[in-house]
């Protein structure tokens, strides 16, 4: 029989699976000199393809998850991958095919796998209460053993959730050692329920907010700030029906709001301030700050559908929009439900990162992936939120990023003072390179480059954690305000 991808672009080129569980002692250093500050692991997700699936309407966002560590340690850089054992994972391996439906779709999977989650842990990587978990937000995490990423079970919080599934993009508070987090269509596909989790630093749940959007969209991300959780709702809408005839999990619905839920974290259902505008959407947050009788989210707004193989409630294509850096205003005193929205940044830019320890305060910098080309390469950008004004460093020709990390120089160094880790994709060259770039003067280019002899397949999110916190178990960064 022998294994065959489809002829979808997406399995062309950089987009090859890989199918490779790595462990690569000691990366080449191809210039520069590693920083003797860094000390810890940069983890990530991303996806991969376990098996064909057998159909040609894979997009990128499924496909197995596979964990990757790059662990700093003793003045050298060691790279390890491994597959997340999901319950999917695990069926597939045993029948040696692929069993699961196209993305989210379980009526399109084979019937013995009914009962099987289609959870992928394959979006992002976090590290909370000494525990590392791979993350999708259509399933509760899955603990990975941090030393050897050896997936260790489906986690449900020792038990106090009960949401069926737990979002991608939890912030992790790394002063106060806690995690914020959620989970949307909460009580499972096509369900209007978020809620809200905070966790403390021993893991114990410490609040516990549930509320319902006007329709089941798409809430793959979510801010905080020092007194609210601010979910933007987006109109990319999952329909029972559709789905139970093989449709598309999600379709863009253009007559449709945006919806935005600004929640005090101390509150109930019922202080939920509602705010309304056109059907923009966005995958991604950079941050959010109170200010005055405001709240700021900053984010990357597309004025459409964030996503182009959606296909319209009306089943038409969607066109493409960039991602344009916004900020979004929202007055909590006003009576109305309209919000202000002025562009930061004109360059369509991606995957928002800050320095994490100032997430819901006001910050100097956002980094983000920048694109300036259509050929698929793309910029590290250094995004002066005063200004606008963006620094790039551009790894090349033929060259593109994963998502950047920021690392603090030092627990309390000063907001934007520190590196930034970077995986380049040499697009001809079959093989990435992980660059060291000093925040405070990307434009010179990395510190220190180290190279892999083959490719890191294209990840999505990842998290930073210093060597002592793995160790103790707990986050015990310092803010600086
Ligand atoms: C997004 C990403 C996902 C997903 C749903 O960027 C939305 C948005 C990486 O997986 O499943
Ligand atoms: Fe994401």
């Amino acid at each position: 029989m022998g294994i065959v991808f489809s002829d979808n672009p997406l399995f062309e080129n950089w987009g090859r699976p890989l199918r490779l569980e790595s462990n690569i002692i000691g990366l080449e250093l191809v210039s520069g000199e590693l920083p003797d500050t860094l000390s810890g692991c940069w983890f990530r997700a991303g996806p991969d393809w376990q098996y064909p699936s057998g159909r040609d309407d894979d997009i990128f966002i499924d496909g197995e998850g596979m964990v990757h560590r790059f662990k700093f340690e003793n003045g050298g850089v060691s790279y390890r991958s491994r597959w997340v054992r999901t319950a999917r994972f695990q069926a597939q391996e045993k029948a040696g095919r692929a069993l699961f439906g196209k993305y989210r779709n379980r009526y399109t999977s084979d019937p013995s796998v009914a009962h099987i989650s289609m959870g992928a842990a394959n979006t992002n990587a976090i590290f909370h209460d000494g525990k590392l978990f791979a993350l999708k937000e259509d399933d509760l995490p899955y603990e990975l053993d941090p030393d050897t990423l050896e997936t260790l079970g489906r986690y449900d919080h020792k038990g106090v959730v009960k949401s069926v599934c737990m979002s991608a993009h939890p912030k992790i508070d790394t002063v106060e050692d806690k995690l914020l987090t959620y989970a949307y269509q909460a009580k499972g596909d096509a369900t209007n329920d978020i809620v809200y989790y905070e966790f403390n630093g021993d893991g114990a749940l410490d609040n516990e907010i549930w509320f319902e959007m006007p329709f089941p969209g798409m809430v793959h991300d979510f801010s905080v700030t020092p007194h609210y959780a601010i979910f933007p709702i987006f109109p990319m809408i999952t329909d029972l029906e559709r789905i139970k005839q093989g449709g598309d999990f999600y379709a863009y619905y253009p007559d449709e709001n945006m919806h935005v839920a600004i929640v005090p974290r101390r509150g109930t259902a019922k202080d939920v301030k509602w705010f309304k505008g056109p059907a923009w959407s966005a995958g991604h947050m950079l941050n959010a700050f109170e200010k005055d009788d405001c709240v700021n989210l900053d984010l990357c707004l597309y004025e459409g559908s964030c996503f182009t193989f959606l296909k319209t409630d009306k089943g038409e294509p969607t066109a493409f929009c960039p991602p344009i850096l916004s900020r979004l205003t929202f007055n909590m005193k006003q009576h109305g439900d309209e919000f202000a929205r002025r562009p930061i940044m004109p360059v369509p830019c991606e995957m928002p990162r800050t320095d994490d320890r100032y997430q819901g305060y006001p910050i100097s910098h956002g980094f983000v992936i920048a694109y300036r080309g259509q050929d698929g390469t793309s910029a590290l950008g250094k995004v002066d939120m005063s200004t606008g004004e963006m620094k790039v460093w551009s790894p090349g020709p033929r060259s593109s990023i994963h998502e950047p990390q920021f690392v603090p120089r030092a627990p309390d160094s000063p907001e934007g003072d520190g590196w930034l880790l970077v995986i380049v994709n040499r697009l001809d060259e079959n093989h990435s390179d992980l660059a060291i770039v000093d925040a405070n003067d990307i434009e010179a280019g990395p510190v220190a480059l180290f190279s892999l002899p083959m490719r890191v397949r294209s990840t999505f999110h990842g998290t930073w954690v210093p060597a002592e916190t793995i160790a103790t178990g707990h986050h015990a960064m310092r803010r600086m305000l």
